[in-house]
């Protein structure tokens, strides 16, 4: 017997030998072997898609206290460490092997040392520990999209969020036979304290591109350790880029037009700008709200969720503005709350959920009363603001019917948006798919909000809110995005939009609501039903279109001096941003194609000869 097939016997009784051999793969089978001998695990669990081994996962992880059992069927709340909030941008690191370069702006480790690290903090992670090997699917199953990866972990919480997240692929598995095209995860809580990983300085996160391999320990927040979320999106960016697809962040969302008629749009939003809140508008369907990848079919760019369930901002999801979301959190169904606040009754609570919060309570910081401060006098609030639920999209009364069609659904339109007080206008079409991708995806910023780190209101850089999971040079990825659609007779139309304007007085110009009729405007723009205006950026609504939609669909008397306001066109904030963003591309990326500054230029020309020829703020009455 060879020494992999010796490894699992001795480790893995008889049932789970067979589960585990029952697939064929010798590289998967070699990766499991591996990581028992590294991590010394007591025992293997080998999940296959049952009901039975799901429910395992969900009790393993009350058993062994990683999460709390909540007084609602199917409601559990999971605590991450104090300092383990949120995905640790500096230490994900690409494994970086001699002789290749990700450009400066990528954090990697060159790979020998890195491994080495790695492997030492995941030496004997789990002695004394269950290893779980579960199975899941990328995209829906049995498509051209579909990705089967292997998750190992010791985390019964990363198991079970992985399995409300994505779709179970050990059938999948079964059917790819002794292929070497997965992806693999490794994770490890590593040493715990009072159910949290205790060693967070030794916590790391790397990957390595050549083998679509990803270590992750001594962390247990999803953003660093759900191997199919973030992490698996760097591998597939990295794959896309090879085979001439795209993975991209984005939702995508099922719009309903005049009649029966639904359009399918996928859309880009940086971090609290709106993205989830978008995919799920009133009226409308859910795909997905996170990561879509995209392919040609048939002369059509067509687009899946890769994941099955929405692991979200829990943070003002109130019965008014999410009614939906809300009505599933306070339901019986599969939820796993995480940093909320719970109160003696074992009753979740967060910031923004429109009713008053307890004084006290159990939260990510232990004994919670209000008022309590951490070593460093920093306010503990009642809830970590990036407290997350985790469910079901299968859950949501809006859900799209075709979310597991193997075949995608059509992109009729791709969305760009971020937090912008003065620049953009609501909404805007893109001159065309080469436009749309350099001046909206790639020069796409979004202003900090008082929620994140640092002073209010600084405008940060996040080409097609990516930026983060990049795992190739910028200019390449852009480069990418731009030749996807040669030979396609009609790409997806391209729109910008701002959910944010502020007047002088520093007041919201639109009600959170309005961004349905944004939507809904660019679905008459995609199947040409309504004409739009000219402008130097781009196509904007005409005032009536929007006034009939803003009747129809919000019962508002939407009034020119509104849409005058709102629909201006800024031309010296609009130059301000170009040149913002072109010193990016100039300074701080190596890589930028020559057409993003050819592009760049003539949107500036169209700019300025505007602006010579009538002012700088343009009324779209004025429009010529
Ligand atoms: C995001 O931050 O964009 C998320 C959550 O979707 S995380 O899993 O942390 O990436
Ligand atoms: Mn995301």
């Amino acid at each position: 017997m060879c020494k992999v097939k010796e490894i699992l016997k001795e480790k893995l009784t008889e049932e789970h030998y067979k589960r585990l051999t029952a697939l064929d793969n010798p590289r998967m089978h070699e990766f499991v072997a591996d990581a028992i001998e590294l991590t010394g695990a007591a025992s293997v669990y080998v999940c296959t898609d049952s009901e039975a081994d799901r429910d395992y996962i969900r009790r393993q992880a009350v058993k062994l206290g990683e999460e709390i059992q909540l007084n609602i069927k199917g409601h559990t709340c999971h605590f991450d460490g104090y300092n383990d909030q949120a995905r640790d941008k500096a230490r994900t690191k690409y494994l970086l092997p001699a002789g290749s370069d990700l450009g400066a702006s990528l954090n990697s480790i060159e790979k020998h040392s890195g491994v080495e690290e790695v492997r030492s903090f995941l030496k004997d992670s789990m002695v004394g520990r269950e290893m779980l090997v579960l199975f899941f699917c990328l995209g829906p199953i049995d498509s051209d999209f579909s990705i089967p990866c292997v998750q190992i972990t010791d985390s019964p919480y990363v198991a079970h969020s992985e399995s409300i997240l994505y779709r179970g692929g050990y059938e999948q598995f079964r059917k790819i036979g002794s292929s070497p095209d997965f992806f693999r995860f490794i994770h490890s809580e590593g040493e715990m304290e009072n159910n949290v990983s205790k060693n967070i300085d030794k916590r790391r996160v790397y990957i390595d591109l050549e083998e679509d391999l990803v270590y992750s320990v001594n962390t247990q927040y999803g953003g660093n350790t759900i191997g199919l979320k973030k992490l698996a999106l760097r591998l597939a960016i990295n794959k896309a880029s090879q085979d001439g697809w795209l993975a991209e962040h984005m939702f995508v969302l099922g719009a309903h037009g005049p009649g029966r008629r639904v359009t399918y749009f996928a859309g880009a939003f940086p971090s609290a700008c709106g993205k989830t809140s978008t995919s799920m508008l009133p009226g409308q369907t859910i795909i997905g709200d996170d990561i879509a990848y995209f392919k040609k079919k048939n002369g059509m760019i067509k687009c899946v969720n890769v994941e099955k369930g929405i692991f979200g901002i829990i943070q003002d999801v109130n019965p008014t503005d999410d009614a939906i979301i809300y009505n599933a959190l306070t339901n019986p169904c599969e939820v796993i709350f995480s940093n909320v606040l719970l109160d003696d009754e074992q009753k979740p609570h967060w910031l923004g959920m429109g009713s008053k919060l307890p004084t006290e309570g159990t939260n990510h910081s232990g004994q919670w009363h209000e008022g309590k401060t951490d070593d460093k006098g920093n306010k503990i609030t009642a809830s970590h603001k990036n407290a997350r639920y985790c469910l079901n999209i299968a859950d949501l009364s809006n859900r799209d019917p075709l979310i597991d069609d193997p075949e995608g659904v059509p992109a009729g339109g791709i969305v760009y948006g971020g937090r912008d007080s003065d620049t953009w206008v609501p909404v805007e079409e893109a001159f065309s798919w080469e436009e749309g991708i350099i001046l909206k995806g790639a020069s796409l910023e979004s202003e900090t909000t008082a929620a994140t780190l640092g002073q209010e209101g600084v405008r940060t850089f996040n080409l097609m809110s990516n930026l983060d999971f990049l795992s190739i040079p910028l200019g390449r990825y852009i480069q990418n995005n731009l030749d996807f659609v040669n030979g396609i007779e009609k790409p997806p139309l391209i729109f910008s939009v701002n959910y944010f304007l502020k007047n002088k007085d520093g007041k919201y110009l639109n009600d959170m609501a309005d961004k349905l009729i944004w939507i809904l405007w660019a679905e008459l723009r995609v199947n040409g039903d309504v004409d739009a205006l000219v402008t130097p950026t781009g196509l904007i609504p005409k005032y009536e279109d929007l006034a009939e939609l803003f009747k129809k669909h919000l019962n508002k008397n939407y009034m020119k001096e509104q849409y005058i306001e709102q629909f201006t066109i800024r031309i010296p904030q609009n130059l301000a941003k170009l040149e913002r963003v072109e010193k990016i591309y100039t300074e701080k990326v190596s890589d930028t194609p020559q057409i993003v500054f050819d592009t760049f230029d003539e949107a500036r020309g169209r700019l300025q000869e505007a602006r010579d020829k009538q002012s700088d703020y343009i009324s779209p009455f004025d429009l010529e």
